[in-house]
C-alpha cells in the first residue's frame, strides 16, 4: 500500500503541494443517520481507497500523512455509517490518510484508551505517519471543513456534537474526535493504560497536555458541528466509578503509564478493503 510510484504521469517528485485548503469541500452535509447502505456499495464508491483503507490524493502531495485510530468492539452498524460519511470527506480534505480500527478482543471490560494507544503503536510502524487523529465510531462530521488534522497544539473536533445542543458541555471535554502530531502526542506518553470501562480518559488526556505546557485547539463551532450515532450503552463498558483519584494524578502518573509501558498481544490483523482492523487481547484489568 501506500506505494510511491508514478501515479498517472507526474511522480510524487514533480506533483505540486496540496493546497492549504482544498477547492473541493463543499461545507455543510446533510447527515442520514438512517440511510440504507451496504458496505458493498460503499466499497464499490471506493475503488481509489487501496486495501487496508489507505488513501492519497492523486494530483498533489498531502500536507500531513495521518492515521485515523478508531476503538472498536462490536459497532458493525456504526463502522458502515462511520466509513460511508468519513471517506468522501477525508478524500475531499485531501489528506494522505490509514484507517486503522482497533478491536478489543473477548469480553473484558472495554478500554477505549489503551486502544488508542496500541492504534498510534501499530500505525507508526506501518508507515511514516505524522498526525494521528483519536475518534469514537459514532461521531460524523457535518461539515468538511472540520479538518481532519494536526496543528500546533494538540486539537479537539468534537467541539459542537448535537446530543450537546451543538455546543461544549464543559471546557475542558476532550472526547470523541482529538488530533496528535506524533511529537506531541509522544511527549504526552501517550492516554493512560488504566482506565478500564466508562468514562474520564478524555479528562485524564487533557490533563496530560496541560500538564506538557500546551494548549488544545478547536475548530469554530459552525465547523465543528457533528451527528452522535445515539446508541446505548455497550456491555462491558460500564462507568468504571474510578476515574477522578486518575485523573488528579496525571501530571505525575503520565511518565510511568502510557505509550511506553503499554503491553498487549495482536490476536488478528485484517487488511479490509476500506479499513485495517488490528484485534487486540488488552489483557485483564490491573
Ligand atoms: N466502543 C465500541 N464498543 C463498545 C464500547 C465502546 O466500539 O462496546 C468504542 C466506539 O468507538 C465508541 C467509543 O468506544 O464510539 C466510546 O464509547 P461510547 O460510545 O460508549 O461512549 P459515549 O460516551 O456513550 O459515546 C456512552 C454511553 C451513552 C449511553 C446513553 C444512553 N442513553
Ligand atoms: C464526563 C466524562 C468524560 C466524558 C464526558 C461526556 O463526565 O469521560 O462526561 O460524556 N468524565 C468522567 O467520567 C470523569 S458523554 O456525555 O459524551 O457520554 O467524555
Amino acid at each position: 500500500f501506500h506505494q510511491r510510484e508514478n501515479i498517472g504521469n507526474s511522480t510524487a517528485e514533480d506533483r505540486p503541494q496540496c493546497p492549504e485548503t482544498s477547492s473541493t469541500l463543499v461545507g455543510p452535509l446533510n447527515i442520514d443517520l438512517n440511510v440504507k447502505v451496504t458496505i458493498d456499495d460503499i466499497i464499490a464508491e471506493h475503488g481509489d481507497v487501496s486495501e487496508g483503507g489507505h488513501f492519497k490524493p492523486a494530483e498533489c502531495t498531502a500536507h500531513q500523512r495521518i492515521a485515523i485510530v478508531v476503538p472498536f468492539r462490536n459497532r458493525e452498524t456504526h463502522l458502515k455509517l462511520w466509513l460511508y460519511y468519513l471517506l468522501p470527506i477525508l478524500k475531499r480534505q485531501q489528506g494522505d490518510f490509514g484507517i486503522y480500527v482497533i478491536e478489543q478482543f473477548g469480553d473484558t471490560t472495554f478500554n477505549r484508551a489503551k486502544l488508542m494507544n496500541v492504534g498510534f503503536n501499530e500505525a507508526q510502524r506501518e508507515y511514516d505517519y505524522n498526525c494521528f487523529i483519536f475518534s469514537d465510531i459514532d461521531i460524523i462530521p457535518m461539515d468538511d471543513r472540520n479538518f481532519y488534522r494536526c496543528g500546533s497544539n494538540p486539537r479537539h473536533m468534537a467541539n459542537a456534537v448535537d446530543k450537546f445542543g451543538f455546543s461544549l458541555p464543559y471546557d475542558t471535554l476532550f472526547g470523541g474526535v482529538v488530533a496528535f502530531t506524533k511529537d506531541q502526542f509522544l511527549k504526552i506518553n501517550g492516554y493512560s493504560n488504566m482506565f478500564w470501562g466508562w468514562g474520564g480518559e478524555d479528562d485524564e488526556l487533557y490533563s496530560r497536555v496541560a500538564a506538557a505546557g500546551m494548549k488544545v485547539e478547536r475548530p469554530n463551532s459552525v465547523i465543528a458541528k457533528s451527528r452522535m450515532i445515539v446508541h446505548n450503552r455497550d456491555p462491558g463498558n460500564e462507568s468504571n466509578g474510578k476515574s477522578f483519584p486518575l485523573i488528579s494524578q496525571a501530571q505525575w502518573r503520565m511518565r510511568i503509564d502510557g505509550l511506553r509501558t503499554l503491553s498487549y498481544k495482536t490476536v488478528n490483523t485484517t487488511r479490509h478493503k476500506l479499513y485495517t482492523k488490528i484485534t487486540v487481547d488488552l489483557g485483564q484489568p490491573g
